[in-house]
């Protein structure tokens, strides 16, 4: 298991940050030929199997990546320019941001911003937004009123693992709990 996340690790550097690293390039969509994508890993040192990629795939605990056609990709998350062709979708009335306490005073001056990411990231449930949050230190949920921000023309959108995606939340749009 402690493999597994090793090599979840590694994907989601490759896949979504430096596929350089191992000398591959992703499509615009953020594909690769899962073949080409194995051969480079061996030639970087790093051996993976078929049957450990599609394992790694299926049994992600965030389900961080995508397998289609004999091609992979990551969910979300990407520092790198690729377009995922998200459909704009309906924001629920409520979403979640988990944040850590030391941002929150930033946070609430300037709003959410996407920083090194394509976009904001939002938890649909309180639980997962509080995940999120402890991985940067002492957890803070902060509430964001979505359904009006999306009558004001804020355009959201949901990857295939059921992160929610925006380009920014202003400061009115955020409440605490
Ligand atoms: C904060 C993980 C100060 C923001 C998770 C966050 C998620 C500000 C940090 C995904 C700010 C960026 C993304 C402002 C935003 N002032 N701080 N104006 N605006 N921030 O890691 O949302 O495991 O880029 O609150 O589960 O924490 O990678 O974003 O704390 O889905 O699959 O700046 O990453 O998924 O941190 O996490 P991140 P995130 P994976």
């Amino acid at each position: 298991m402690k493999r597994h996340v090793k090599t979840s690790k590694f994907l989601s550097l490759v896949l979504r940050h430096r596929p350089e690293a191992i000398g591959i390039e992703l499509d615009d969509a953020g594909w690769v030929d899962i073949d080409e994508l194995l051969e480079a890993c061996k030639a970087a040192g790093r051996n993976i199997s078929r049957e450990e990629l599609e394992e790694v795939v299926a049994t992600n605990d965030k389900q961080r990546f995508a397998i289609c056609d004999g091609r992979i990709r990551a969910n979300q998350g990407h520092s790198l320019d690729v377009d995922l062709r998200l459909s704009s979708v309906v924001p629920p009335e409520l979403l979640y941001h988990g944040t850590a306490r030391r941002f929150v005073e930033s946070i609430r001056r300037e709003g959410l911003r996407r920083r090194t990411r394509h976009h904001v990231h939002l938890s649909p449930d309180i639980e997962t937004a509080e995940k999120v949050g402890r991985r940067h230190g002492k957890p803070v949920v902060l509430i964001i009123d979505s359904a009006a921000m999306h009558q004001a023309g804020h355009g959201f959108y949901v990857s295939e693992n059921g992160v929610w995606l925006t380009e920014s939340v202003p400061p009115e749009f955020i409440r605490s709990k």
